[in-house]
């Protein structure tokens, strides 16, 4: 097993990626960017070194800076966390050519399933069922009318090189394909430095299901269960659950077999998703691969009991999978809320601003995964996520009532957050009774009850708190510091927090 890994990301994710290093007994090394000296993952790293400016392309965003750090650090092994260099399979070869292992699938790998025509024509030949549609890319408006005409009206024109939704266009009538063709092949080529796009026939009202996988590098992979992620908001996940309503055990095995044939057939190591569209006949379809950690990954470890970060260090560390498919046992129920620095009664305008008081929920069935605290500010440079609350129960009733009663019992001042909102879901009959598809806020929310209804004396108090906790904070003058030491280090050695491993 490594001795000492780099984590090339920041956030709730890399403080996840740290807390299981430490329980292996893993040295860390944090990147910061310089509005990030003092951030969570810096303080519980054991080495950290900076790499630029706050904006992510100018520090998280670069290549060089991250492997010369791993270098200087002596870490063996950096993991990339989700977004930023993640799926980026230039990084893991660099990563490689240094010498050192990159905590993910290989570069080859991610390039299978990152051009999603090829991804598509693998998991045909696969026998996964794709939705119908192009074969390849397609070059002018006459073909794609061609192929939108022998599938059937609507159609999505979606890019190549995208995923997640970005640049795909929906085309209802044969007279709007030309000109909707167009500007989805100049939005892809601007946004991904690749014009090409493919067609396929819109599935419409799907739910949107993920099967997370795992991979050792001596041929074994098995599948984790899926994921339910049909709760979002313009392509932006608000609730995950596992398991998903709307499978039964037979329908799991199929998709759970097509998952882990998909991760077969592209070599695939590491964790990863293969992520499905069901239609109301209960068809499902390969959309993409995430060849990531993903965001949600918490909701599997839940109701599996394993941690896919232990997993993906010791697959990439060349051991092997400790269980067979037959192995895993999945028990109860977990949602996952996404609290962001939002403002739902604005149109989630991000709320930028400092944490002024922050009380965290706790208790039987609660994981809170963030990587900021009181004091932090939400900043215009990162996603503006606070934390991932998770929840499990014996039952989906359990599960749901657990998580109304621990965001309830969150107190946050200094930003407006999605709490309301994630609270309307779950209180929402349809949402309860499992009878929703990846439409639902669309066509169901129209906005939250004021703050002020639902809360006007839990914030007047939090507020009172704030102020008396800001009085008795008693800072380390700045000069009684030991010298060259990261500020934040030094602060929390001076008043004797270290912990020993
Ligand atoms: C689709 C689709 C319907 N039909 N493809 C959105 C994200 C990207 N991964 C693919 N997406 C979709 N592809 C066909 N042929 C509907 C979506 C889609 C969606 C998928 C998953 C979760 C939320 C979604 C919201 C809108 C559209």
């Amino acid at each position: 097993m490594f001795q000492k890994i780099l984590v090339a990301n920041r956030g709730e994710i890399a403080v996840r990626v740290i807390r299981t290093c430490r329980e292996m007994g893993i040295r860390t090394v944090a990147v910061y960017s310089q509005a990030d000296r003092l951030a969570l993952h810096v303080r519980m790293a054991d080495e950290a070194y900076e790499i630029g400016p706050p904006p992510a392309r100018e520090s998280y965003l670069v290549q060089e800076k991250i492997i010369e750090a791993a270098k200087r650090s002596g870490a063996e092994a950096i993991h990339p966390g989700y977004g930023f260099l993640s799926e980026n399979a230039a990084f893991a070869d660099q990563i490689s050519t240094a010498g050192l292992i990159f905590i993910g699938p290989s570069g080859e790998a991610m390039r299978r399933m990152g051009d999603k025509t090829a991804a598509r024509q693998l998991m045909q030949s696969a026998g996964v069922p794709t939705v119908p549609g192009s074969k390849d890319a397609i070059h002018d408006p006459n073909e794609a009318l061609a192929i939108a005409e022998y599938v059937g009206f609507p159609v999505l024109i979606k890019a190549s090189a995208g995923g997640g939704g970005k640049g795909m266009r929906l085309v209802h009538r044969a007279e709007d394909l030309p000109a909707l063709f167009n500007t989805a092949a100049s939005e892809a080529r601007s946004a991904f430095g690749d014009g090409r796009v493919y067609i396929e026939k819109y599935v419409e009202n799907p739910r949107h299901l993920e099967f997370q996988i795992i991979a050792d590098q001596h041929g074994n992979v098995v599948h984790l269960g899926e994921r339910e992620c049909s709760i979002q908001r313009r392509h932006q996940k608000v609730i995950e659950e596992s398991p998903s309503t709307l499978l039964d055990e037979k329908m799991r095995r199929q998709m759970g077999e097509a998952a882990v044939e998909a991760a077969r057939r592209c070599g695939y190591s590491n964790a990863g998703t293969i992520e499905f569209i069901v239609d109301r006949h209960r068809n499902f379809y390969f959309l993409e691969m995430n060849t990531r950690l993903q965001v949600e990954h918490p909701v599997t470890e839940m109701v599996t009991g394993l941690d896919l970060v232990r997993l993906q260090l010791e697959v990439a560390a060349g051991g092997k999978l400790p269980f067979k498919q037959e192995q895993i046992e999945r028990r109860g129920h977990a949602l996952e809320c996404r609290v962001y620095a939002e403002d739902p009664e604005n149109n989630f305008l991000p709320s930028i601003g400092k944490l002024k008081y922050l009380q965290r929920p706790g208790g039987n069935g609660v994981r809170e995964d963030s990587g900021v605290g009181e004091g932090d500010t939400i900043s215009i440079y990162y996603d503006p996520m606070i934390a991932k609350l998770i929840t499990w129960g014996a039952s989906r009733d359990e599960a749901i009532r657990r998580m109304r009663r621990a965001l309830h019992e969150y107190e946050i001042v200094g930003v407006r957050t999605t709490i309301p909102f994630c609270l309307w879901v779950l209180n929402h009959a349809k949402f309860c009774a499992g009878e929703f598809d990846t439409h639902f806020v669309q066509n169901e929310f129209r906005g939250v009850q004021p703050a002020a209804t639902n809360g006007q004396f839990d914030l007047a108090a939090a507020a009172l708190a704030a102020v008396l906790h800001q009085q008795h904070r008693t800072p380390a003058p700045a000069d009684s510091l030991p010298k060259n030491q990261h500020p934040a280090v030094s602060a929390w050695k001076s008043r004797g927090w270290k912990q020993t491993r």
